[in-house]
C-alpha cells in the first residue's frame, strides 16, 4: 500500500515484505557479513517462521539471498526458530537452532553450509542426526531454546549455553562438545535469577578491559569481563549484566548483584529485543544486531505488508571510565551513507524556547549534538530530593529547573506533531546532577492507533562531560544514544504530517531556570541499497 510507505525505512535492513523478528547466526565469513533472520514468508504477522538470510560488505548496503533454512523437518516443521553460529579454528561453521518439533517441543539442531568454498553459504544443510538436543529432565518442552555461539574451554571442548527456566526464575543451561551432534549437561546452571522468568535469546561475551577492540568469544582471562545477555519473554527487553566467568565453576558472576542478569541494565530502553553478538574477526570488534519491532497496530502492519527492522549494528565495548556499563555505537560503516551535512554553533535556547533548525530535510538523519547548561543557573539552582522516570514522569513536557532540553525530530511545522529526544536533569541533594536521557512519543503521531511511550533511563555523565547525543532518523526509526552509547533508546514513529519534505526539526529547552547552549552537527543520509534476490546473481 503506497499510501503507507513513508514508514519504510531507507537505510535500516529489512526484507522486502512480511514479518520478520530476531537476527540470527551473524558472522563475517570469506568477505561478507552474513545475516540470517526469523521470518514469516507468508503475512506480516509472526508465524510460519524460517530463516531469511542476506549479505553484505559492509553491514549497510545488502542483497537478500534465497531462504537458509525452511520447516521442512519433524523436529522444526512448526518453526525454525533463533540460532548462533560458531566459527571453528579450521574455517568449518556450525550453526545451532532450536526448531519446533510436529510435537510441540523445542530442540537444538545442528545445520551447516553444503559448499564452504561458496562466499555466500547459499546452501544449507540439516545434519542427518538431528535434533541434537531434547529438553532436559525437569526443562518443560516449551521452555528451552536459543543456543548461543559457542566458545572453546580450557579442557579442549565447545561450550554452549541455552536459556529456560524453573518456575518464574531464569535460567541458563550449560553443554560441552567435542563435535556439536553429541554434548554433555553440565551440572549447575551459569546463572539463575528469581522473578526474571524464561530466558531468551542468551548471549555470553568476553569484553577487554583496557583495549579498545572486540575479542572472540573464546577469550578468557584476567584482561577481560565478561557480559551476559537475556531477553526476558516476560518483559520484551534486553537486560545484561558485566561481570566475571568462573570457568571451573562454570559460572558467571555479576560485578554488582543490584544489576544482575535480567534485573539491572539495559542495551537500550526503547524497542530492542532478542539481540545477538558475533565477533567480527575481520576488523577486530565485537557487533551487536537488534531486532526492533512496530509500535502502530497489527492491523496497519498488514495494511503496508511488512513488520520490523533490524537496528543498525553496533559496535560494543566495556566503558571504561564507569567500568560500569558497555558503549554501544552505530558501526563506523554508517557514516558512508552521510551526504552534505550542516553545522550549528553555540545557539542558545532560554528557558521554554523552541529554536527551528533549518535544514533542507529530515526524515534520513545523523545528528551529532552537544549541550551545555549555563553556569549562573547551574549554581543558583537549590539542590533537591526530586525524581523523575521517564516512562512515568511527564515526558518532554514536565518542566523542571535544569531541563528538559533536546531535539524535536520529525517535527511538523506547527508543531501538532514531534518526538523529543532530550536531557532531563536534576541537581541532587549533594549538589550532584542526576541524569535522564528519554524519547518522548505522545506527540510523535497524530494517528490513534499507535503506542506513543516515553521511553529512556538514566545515563551517567561524568565530571568534565557536555550532554551529547547521537541521533539516526529515518522516516519510522529513532535511535538515540547519550554519552557516547552510555544509555540508548531506540522508538518507532508513525507521523502522518511530519513527512518527507513537511518534516522539520527543532532544538528545544524546557527548563524554567537554565538557558542551555547546543552545537550540533547534522547530516542528510544516502538511502542504502538493499537489493532483491535474483537467481543469476549466483553464479
Ligand atoms: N523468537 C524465536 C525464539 C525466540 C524468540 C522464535 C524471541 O526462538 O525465543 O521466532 O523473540
Amino acid at each position: 500500500n503506497s499510501m503507507l510507505s513513508w514508514q519504510r525505512t531507507a537505510f535500516h535492513f529489512q526484507p522486502e515484505k512480511n514479518w520478520m523478528n530476531d537476527p540470527n547466526g551473524p558472522m563475517y565469513y570469506k568477505g561478507w557479513y552474513h545475516f540470517f533472520y526469523q521470518y514469516n514468508p507468508n503475512g506480516a504477522i509472526w508465524g510460519d517462521i524460517v530463516w531469511g538470510h542476506a549479505v553484505s560488505k559492509d553491514m549497510i548496503h545488502w542483497l537478500h539471498l534465497p531462504l537458509a533454512m525452511v520447516a521442512d523437518e519433524w523436529y522444526d516443521i512448526q518453526g525454525v526458530w533463533t540460532g548462533s553460529a560458531t566459527i571453528l579454528p579450521d574455517g568449518k561453521i556450525m550453526m545451532l537452532y532450536t526448531g519446533f518439533t510436529n510435537n510441540s517441543v523445542q530442540v537444538q539442531n545442528l545445520a551447516y553450509p553444503v559448499d564452504p568454498s561458496d562466499p555466500l553459504l547459499v546452501d544449507w544443510i540439516k545434519h542427518p542426526g538431528n535434533p541434537v538436543l531434547f529438553p532436559p529432565p525437569g526443562i518443560d518442552d516449551k521452555d528451552f531454546r536459543d543456543p548461543t555461539t559457542a566458545w572453546f574451554t580450557s579442557e579442549g571442548k565447545w561450550r554452549i549455553t541455552i536459556g529456560s527456566k524453573h518456575n518464574k526464575t531464569g535460567i541458563a543451561l550449560v553443554y560441552d562438545t567435542e563435535d556439536f551432534m553429541t554434548y554433555e549437561l553440565k551440572e549447575g546452571l551459569l546463572r539463575a535469577v528469581p522473578g526474571t522468568g524464561m530466558w531468551e535469546c542468551v548471549d555470553f561475551f568476553p569484553v577487554s578491559k583496557k583495549a579498545e577492540n572486540g575479542l572472540d568469544t573464546s577469550i578468557n582471562g584476567a584482561h577481560v569481563k565478561h557480559v551476559m545477555k537475556v531477553s526476558l519473554d516476560d518483559d520484551r527487553h534486553d537486560y545484561y549484566a558485566i561481570g566475571t566467568y568462573d570457568e571451573d565453576k562454570i559460572l558467571f558472576i555479576p560485578d554488582d548483584g543490584k544489576n544482575d542478569v535480567g534485573i539491572g541494565l539495559r542495551y537500550d530502553y526503547g524497542i530492542f529485543y532478542a539481540s545477538k553478538t558475533f565477533y567480527d574477526q575481520s576488523k577486530d570488534r565485537r557487533v551487536l544486531w537488534g531486532w526492533i519491532g512496530e509500535s502502530d497496530s497489527e492491523y496497519a502492519d498488514v495494511t503496508k505488508g511488512w513488520a520490523s527492522v533490524q537496528g543498525i549494528p553496533r559496535t560494543v565495548k566495556l566503558d571504561k571510565k564507569t567500568d560500569s556499563n558497555l558503549l554501544q555505537w552505530p558501526v563506523a560503516e554508517v557514516e558512508s551513507l552521510r551526504l552534505r551535512s550542516d553545522e550549528f554553533k553555540n545557539l542558545e535556547a532560554k528557558p521554554g524556547s523552541v529554536v527551528p533548525l533549518d535544514l533542507e530535510s529530515t526524515t534520513q538523519l545523523d545528528i551529532v549534538a552537544e549541550f551545555e547548561i549555563d553556569k549562573e543557573a547551574l549554581e543558583k539552582t537549590a539542590q533537591s530530593n526530586e525524581e523523575y522516570t521517564c516512562s512515568t514522569s511527564g515526558g518532554a513536557t514536565q518542566r523542571g529547573a535544569l531541563g528538559p532540553f533536546g531535539l524535536l525530530v520529525l517535527a511538523d511545522d506547527g508543531l501538532s506533531e514531534y518526538t523529543p529526544v532530550y536531557f532531563y536533569v536534576i541537581k541532587g541533594s549533594n549538589g550532584d546532577l542526576k541524569t535522564s536521557f528519554c524519547s518522548d512519543q505522545s506527540r510523535s503521531s497524530l494517528a490513534n492507533d499507535v503506542h506513543k511511550q516515553i521511553f529512556g533511563s538514566f545515563v551517567p555523565v561524568l565530571k568534565g562531560e557536555k550532554f551529547s547525543l547521537r541521533i539516526l532518523v529515518d522516516h519510522s526509526i529513532v535511535e538515540s544514544f547519550a554519552q557516547g552509547g552510555r544509555t540508548c533508546v531506540t522508538s518507532r514513529v508513525y507521523p502522518t504530517k511530519a513527512i518527507y519534505g513537511a518534516a522539520r526539526m527543532f532544538f528545544f529547552n524546557n527548563a524554567t531556570e537554565a538557558t542551555v547552549t547546543a552545537s550540533l552537527k547534522v547530516w542528510q543520509m544516502n538511502s542504502a541499497f538493499i537489493r532483491p534476490f535474483h537467481p543469476d546473481h549466483k553464479s
